[in-house]
């Protein structure tokens, strides 16, 4: 061997300890058996086949896709995020302001019923709204899958060796088997950089390779051959009775070895010894309202796709794990010494015994990582209820974008764990929004700012529901703009924030406006308005949901008005008029108060709730995501929040348990943030719709509502780091609610507000590592246990947090 031969070894091995050195932990997901593409050969069943919760899923941020890993006939289904029926529509009703005041009146006399039979007439949208979640054929839309592609290999001898897992590291799926002495092997991934997902047959003998390609959708499509490629094309239903959005897919083989021949509007290919196909997809919809139409969306799509056909598979390969592993890589967490050598599906079956399973618990913070990351990059709509995964053509609750807990929780880990890039997608949206939601501040209600209610859509959807027990949650505006001060926060970009201020002013504006005076407190009060879907028990003997005040509201309105009075002054702007009208609101807010019976009130007055363990939790806003109650600064009303919750019980939906985890960290309660985290993973196998006491995690560590809804795994996520890190009192706070089963463990790559990544070691439940890396300067405060040290940073520097504390 000579110099450079060594060398070159020298090197591969540097970087394999290096990559094996940050693989360690548990980060791959994987199964003995596979997702079988269908029972029976009934493409009808596709949208509703209950193997899609076994399949592994791929994105890029704009292309998702669920490979099946089926031996005999491979279902690959597909998703491109911005196709979505409906199309723009005029909701906002004129009528709906002029009966505000009567409205309120009503509420603050306590005729419930009167105010409700009133606001149910009046304070809703125009038309048909979202379908009440069933909005496929209406203006609202829904989000829907692009179809299928299909590698029938007609063999159905029997195989061994069967193995399938999805790498989190390099978002490359793999299925391997043995069938007739040959060794198969199927590489799957969602490449960013091509826009594409490719998909690499192989065998360990030539000449072995064998199958029928078609591309299929439940509805209206239509497949042709175009010289070496497939093209499904077809329009979806804009919910007026025409066509509305256009969508191409291409599938193209590229084979070595063998022969491909047209057959029945897709190949035949036949004795291949490899095979790349490559899938592109594109929708002629920009975000952009109301000239929302891509002209040249056909000519992108030809482009894009001729190449990333002019890339050899080693290329495309190395391309992608280049970029995917780099964001990754920044973060990992690895508990005890948890060796990945059970099926994920037994794994599951295991902790739900165990309640110990570390190994899953690593997993689960990296896919969550790994699902964000697929279905979120620059440029693409944020990620919806199933991120960008959905086969069905009515998608639950449309595949929307719920604004009243939902969307916010798919972006709740993206700062902390340090995937920054993908928080742009939600401020993106934001942005998108700020004109119709100007519109519907003027003409629902007459005023000025920008206005958001619980739900939205690809085409700006901003109005009311169209039923105000859900449907008016008037918080929303202000829920979704915490994310905008937040990425500053975390960033410390000021670029950034002077061009989310405009946004915060709007948003400001229209509270403003909206709030009126409580005729017996004289404190600003927000409605009427929906505490989130809450129904409660009126003094008048009924039940309603709209009231004065919800605690919710006024929490939410109290952060934005303090967001933006600091964005203000960070930024130096001269707004004088409006930031002394700010601080004076501000100053006038109604607060959370403590009921008799020591909870934190939902409403402002103590009425009894009609389902005392209802899934929201959302006067507990200002614990978790907000800031404002804390064991430290407000021990009474934290106090109070803990009772409440403990009220509330551990049951409730996916995404309701994954609140509850991060709620308890801020509470410094790491065992039952664990114990949370463990039902959240309880086993389950119905994907059917339910909201009281289903929350758990499907084969594929999707998390199930049910039905399957992303942002549980989103929630959790954050939580576990909550577990790890907290910043939210302008001090970083090291280990704060470190469950005490987590004896030792280790921490890469947590971002802290500041700009700071910090590192950290622990044993038998102490910490003995701790580094933190300054991005962009500044003072830094630090606390472990009693332990609290304030130091200056130098951006670019580490420092040893063991030798400062
Ligand atoms: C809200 C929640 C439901 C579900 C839906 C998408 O309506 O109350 O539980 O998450 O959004």
């Amino acid at each position: 061997m000579n110099h450079r031969q060594k060398y070159i070894l020298f090197l591969l091995f540097a970087i394999t300890f290096n990559v094996r050195a940050q693989l360690k932990t548990n980060d791959k997901i994987w199964f003995k058996t596979p997702a079988d593409a269908l029972v029976k050969d009934n493409l009808k069943d596709v949208a509703n086949n209950p193997e899609w919760l076994k399949a592994l899923p791929v994105g890029n941020g704009f292309l998702g896709a669920m490979v099946f890993g089926d031996v005999n006939k491979e279902r690959i289904q597909l998703n491109e995020k911005s196709l979505w029926s409906g199309s723009p529509q005029d909701s906002d009703n004129p009528d709906a302001g002029k009966y505000l005041a009567e409205i309120r009146a009503l509420l603050f006399a306590g005729e419930y019923k009167k105010a409700t039979e009133l606001t149910n007439k009046t304070q809703v949208c125009k038309g048909a709204g979202s379908g009440h979640g069933n909005g496929a054929n209406v203006p609202f839309g829904c989000f829907q899958t692009l179809g299928d592609l299909w590698l029938d290999f007609k063999n159905e001898n029997s195989f061994q060796n069967y193995h399938r897992e999805l790498d989190l590291t390099t978002g490359i799926s793999l299925t391997r088997y043995t069938q007739n002495g040959i060794t198969f092997t199927r590489e799957i991934f969602a490449s960013n950089l091509d826009r594409a997902l490719i998909i690499r047959l192989t065998a360990d003998k030539p000449n072995a390779i064998t199958f029928q390609m078609a591309l299929t959708r439940p509805e209206r499509f239509k497949t042709t051959v175009e010289g070496n490629k497939l093209l499904m094309q077809g329009a979806m239903d804009n919910g007026k009775g025409g066509d509305g959005m256009q969508y191409k897919t291409y599938a193209t083989p590229i084979l070595t070895g063998g022969k491909v021949e047209t057959r029945d509007n897709g190949f035949q290919i036949t004795n291949a010894t490899a095979v790349t196909i490559v899938v592109t997809a594109a929708t002629d919809y920009r975000l952009h309202y109301p000239d929302y139409v891509n002209n040249t969306f056909a000519t992108e799509l030809d482009q894009i796709t001729k190449k990333a056909i002019s890339k050899n598979y080693t290329l495309l390969k190395s391309q992608h794990i280049k970029d995917f592993s780099s964001y990754m890589f920044r973060s990992s967490l690895k508990l005890g010494n948890a060796k990945n050598d059970l099926p994920t599906n037994e794994l599951l079956l295991k902790n739900h015994e165990t309640k110990n399973e570390l190994g899953l618990y690593e997993l689960y913070y990296q896919y969550g990582r790994y699902l964000l990351l697929s279905s979120s990059r620059k440029g693409s709509l944020p990620a919806n209820l199933q991120g960008i995964w959905a086969n069905q053509i009515q998608t639950p609750w449309n595949g929307d974008y719920h604004t009243d807990i939902n969307v916010q929780m798919n972006y709740w880990p993206a700062e902390i764990t340090n995937l920054s890039e993908c928080n742009q997608q939600l401020i993106d949206l934001i942005n998108c929004l700020q004109e119709p939601g100007k519109k519907t501040a003027r003409v629902q209600y007459g005023m000025k700012g920008w206005v958001l209610h619980p739900i939205t859509n690809v085409w700006g959807y901003t109005s009311p529901g169209e039923h105000p027990s859900w449907g008016m949650h008037v918080g929303a505006g202000g829920w979704i703009s915490q994310h905008l001060w937040e990425r500053y926060a975390f960033t410390n970009n000021k670029k950034y924030l002077a061009s989310a201020y405009p946004s915060l002013k709007q948003a400001s504006l229209f509270y403003l406006d909206w709030l009126v005076k409580d005729v017996k407190t004289g404190k600003l009060v927000s409605g009427p308005s929906a505490s989130p879907e809450n129904t409660f028990k009126t003094p008048d003997g009924g039940n309603a949901q709209i009231s004065m005040g919800p605690a919710h509201d006024q929490e939410v309105i109290y952060e934005l008005f303090t967001n933006t009075a600091k964005a203000a002054k960070i930024l130096n702007v001269n707004d004088d008029e409006f930031l002394t009208q700010l601080r004076d609101a501000t100053a006038n807010l109604a607060r959370p108060k403590v009921a008799s019976d020591g909870r934190l009130m939902e409403w402002a007055e103590e009425f009894k709730e009609a389902e005392p363990t209802h899934r929201h939790i959302s006067h507990l806003y200002a614990v978790y995501p907000g800031k404002d109650i804390s064991v430290n600064k407000t021990p009474e009303l934290a106090m109070a929040a803990k009772k409440s919750l403990n009220a509330r019980t551990d049951n409730g939906t996916g995404w309701s348990l994954a609140w509850k985890i991060a709620l308890w960290t801020r509470l410094r309660d790491g065992d039952r943030a664990l114990k949370l985290l463990n039902d959240l993973l309880k086993p389950v196998t119905s994907s059917k719709i339910n909201m009281s006491n289903g929350g758990g995690t499907f084969a594929n560590l999707f998390c199930a509502h049910p039905p399957f809804q992303i942002d549980g795994n989103f929630g959790a996520t954050a939580g576990i780091a909550e577990m790890l890190l907290q910043s939210h009192e302008d001090v970083v706070e090291l280990l704060p609610s470190l469950p005490s089963t987590w004896k030792n463990g280790e921490i890469k790559g947590l971002v802290a507000r500041g700009n700071f990544v910090v590192d950290m070691k622990w044993d038998a439940g102490n910490l003995i590592a701790a580094s933190l890396l300054s991005n962009t300067g500044g003072n830094c405060k630090i606390k472990y246990g009693d332990k609290e040290v304030e130091f200056k940073t130098t951006a670019g520097k580490k420092y040893n947090l063991m030798k400062l504390l």
